[in-house]
C-alpha cells in the first residue's frame, strides 16, 4: 500500500518535528512506499525551513513554500493537487500539524476502509475523547459542528474534523475549483460534495489532543467566513 499525508503548516515549529517523527514511526509499519506533503504558507516562525530541514534528516518529505498566508483550504487544495499529479498513492491522509492528531489511528482507520470512500476521525462517537478543551471550546465546536451538519444536509457527527482519509479515486474525481472556501469552511465544502457525489464515509472514534505547544490559528476571519459558508449551504448556493 501506498501512502499521502498532507499537512499544511502555518507557525508550527514547536509541533512539527515530533508529529513527523511519529507519523514516519506509524506509516512505515504498514506502507510500502509513502510521501509526506507539508504546504507551508511562508510561516514567519521558520516553519517551512523546519520541514526542509527534516527532509534532509528523513526522506519523503516534499515542502510546498507558498508565497504568503492563503488559508488552510487553499493549502489542502494545493497539497492535493501536487500529490495526485506527482504520485499515486492508494490512499491519502490529512492532517493538522499541532499533533491533535494521533498518527497511530492511520492504521487503524485504515483497517477500516473497506466499502468505504473515506473515513473522518470524529470527536463524538462512542470511544472518542478531547482532552485539554475547556467549556468555551467545546461550546463552540459544537455550535459549530451542529451548525454546519445541518446547512449541509450532513450525517456527519464531527464535520469540522481535519483528520481525514480518501480513497485515491474519490480525490482524483473532485474537481477542486468547485470548493470555494480557503479557509477553515473547506472542511465542511469538501464533505457537501463528498455527499454531493455520492461518496461513502465512515466516522472513526478519535482521542483528540488539544495542541500543546504553538497557537491556534481559528481566528474571528475564520469564523465568519464559516458562518458564511453554512448560509450558502442553507440557502443552496453552493
Ligand atoms: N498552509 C497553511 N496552513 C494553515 C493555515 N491556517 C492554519 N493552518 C494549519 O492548519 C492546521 C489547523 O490549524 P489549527 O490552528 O491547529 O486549527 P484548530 O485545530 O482549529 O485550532 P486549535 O485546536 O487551537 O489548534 C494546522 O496544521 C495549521 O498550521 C494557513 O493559512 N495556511
Ligand atoms: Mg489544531
Amino acid at each position: 500500500m501506498n501512502l499521502a499525508v498532507v499537512i499544511p503548516t502555518y507557525n508550527e515549529k514547536e509541533t512539527l518535528p515530533n508529529l513527523l517523527e511519529e507519523l514516519l514511526y506509524e506509516i512505515k509499519k504498514i506502507a510500502e512506499k509513502f510521501f509526506i506533503i507539508i504546504v507551508d504558507d511562508s510561516s514567519p516562525d521558520g516553519t517551512g525551513q523546519i520541514a526542509e530541514e527534516l527532509n534532509i534528516k528523513y526522506g519523503n518529505i516534499s515542502v510546498i513554500h507558498r508565497k504568503g498566508k492563503f488559508g488552510l483550504g487553499s493549502a489542502y487544495k494545493e497539497g492535493f493537487r501536487f500529490v495526485l499529479e506527482k504520485y499515486d498513492p492508494d490512499f491519502i491522509i490529512q492532517m493538522d500539524a499541532d499533533h491533535s492528531h494521533d498518527p497511530k489511528e492511520i492504521p487503524k482507520m485504515l483497517k477500516n476502509m473497506l466499502g468505504y470512500d473515506f473515513a473522518v476521525a470524529s470527536r463524538h462517537v462512542l470511544g472518542s475523547s478531547v482532552v485539554g478543551w475547556g467549556t468555551y471550546r467545546k461550546i463552540v465546536h459544537s455550535i459549530a459542528g451542529t451548525l454546519a451538519a445541518i446547512c449541509g444536509g450532513l450525517k456527519i457527527s464531527d464535520p469540522t474534523s481535519g483528520f481525514r482519509i480518501f480513497e485515491k479515486s474519490v480525490l482524483r474525481s473532485i474537481d477542486f475549483s468547485k470548493i470555494k472556501s480557503d479557509g477553515f469552511a473547506f472542511q465542511i465544502e469538501m464533505l457537501c460534495l463528498l455527499k454531493k457525489m455520492g461518496f461513502r464515509g465512515f466516522e472513526f472514534p478519535t482521542l483528540f489532543i488539544n495542541r500543546k505547544e504553538g497557537k491556534s490559528k481559528m481566528g474571528i476571519n475564520e469564523m465568519i467566513q464559516f458562518i458564511k459558508i453554512c448560509i450558502s449551504l442553507l440557502m443552496r448556493k453552493i
